[in-house]
C-alpha cells in the first residue's frame, strides 16, 4: 500500500486520480512551497501572445517553467532572481515517484515541479504540456486548497472533456495515451480552506530534460 486511505480512478486511459493520496503529508507540502516562494516568489507572467496569465507561478528543481513574449520552455536560471531555481524538496521528489509507480510508472524522478498558485477568479484553459523533451515521462499533478473544476479532455482541442472536481490532497497521474491531452480548470470561487486561506496551490512533477 503506497498511499493510505487513497481510492484509484481511470479518468482516461494514461489518465488516473489518487483521491487524497497526499493525506498527512499536506502540512510537510504547503511548508515547501512556502520555503521555495521565499526564494523564487510566484509571479505574474503573460503567455507568449501577451496575455496575462491568472495564475502566479512559480518553480523548483533543476529547471524552471518560463512563460515570455518569446514563448514557453525550461531555464535552469529564475528570470525574475537571476539565480537558479530553489532545489526540490526531498518530500517532494519521493511523493512523486511513489505515485508514479502507484500508476504504474517506476522510477520516476521528476527535474522540475511547477508550482501554480490561484485566487478568486483564476482559471486555466484548455492546453496540451508539450514543453518537456520526453512525452514517454507522465505528469504528476497535485492539488492543495480550495476545489476545482478539472476538465480533461482528449488529443484534439474539439470534443468532450471528462470533468472532475480535484479537491486538497488529490492527485492526477497524467502519462502514456492521456500525455498529450488537453485540459483545463474552471474559475477558482471564493472560498477558505483552513490551510491555504483563500487559495489553491497545484504543483505539476515533470521530467523536463
Ligand atoms: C491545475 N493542471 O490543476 C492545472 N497539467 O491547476 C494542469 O495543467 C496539469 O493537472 C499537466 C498534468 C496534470 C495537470
Ligand atoms: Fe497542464
Amino acid at each position: 500500500m503506497l498511499f493510505a486511505n487513497s481510492e484509484v480512478t481511470e479518468l482516461a486511459p494514461g489518465a488516473v486520480l489518487l483521491r487524497g493520496a497526499v493525506g498527512a503529508d499536506d502540512g510537510r507540502f504547503l511548508a515547501e512551497i512556502h520555503r521555495v516562494a521565499s526564494i523564487s516568489p510566484f509571479r505574474s507572467v503573460v503567455t507568449p501572445g501577451g496575455k496575462p496569465m491568472s495564475v502566479e507561478i512559480t518553480s523548483c528543481g533543476d529547471v524552471g517553467w518560463v512563460a515570455d513574449r518569446r514563448g514557453y520552455r525550461y531555464e535552469a536560471i529564475d528570470p525574475a532572481t537571476g539565480s537558479p531555481w530553489p532545489p526540490m524538496p526531498d518530500v517532494f521528489q519521493e511523493f512523486a515517484t511513489r505515485a508514479a509507480a502507484m500508476a504504474g510508472y517506476e522510477k520516476y524522478v521528476p527535474d522540475t515541479c511547477l508550482i501554480n498558485r490561484y485566487s478568486v477568479g483564476s482559471k486555466m484553459g484548455m492546453h496540451q504540456d508539450r514543453d518537456e523533451q520526453d512525452f514517454s515521462r507522465p505528469i504528476i499533478s497535485v492539488s492543495l486548497g480550495l476545489p476545482i473544476n478539472f476538465k480533461f479532455g482528449g488529443l484534439s482541442r474539439a470534443g468532450e472533456a471528462v470533468k472532475v472536481q480535484l479537491v486538497h490532497g488529490d492527485v492526477v497521474v497524467f502519462g502514456g495515451p492521456a500525455r498529450l491531452a488537453f485540459h483545463g480548470v474552471g474559475t477558482l470561487r471564493k472560498g477558505k480552506h483552513p490551510l491555504t486561506d483563500a487559495m489553491r496551490y497545484n504543483l505539476t512533477f515533470r521530467v523536463a530534460l
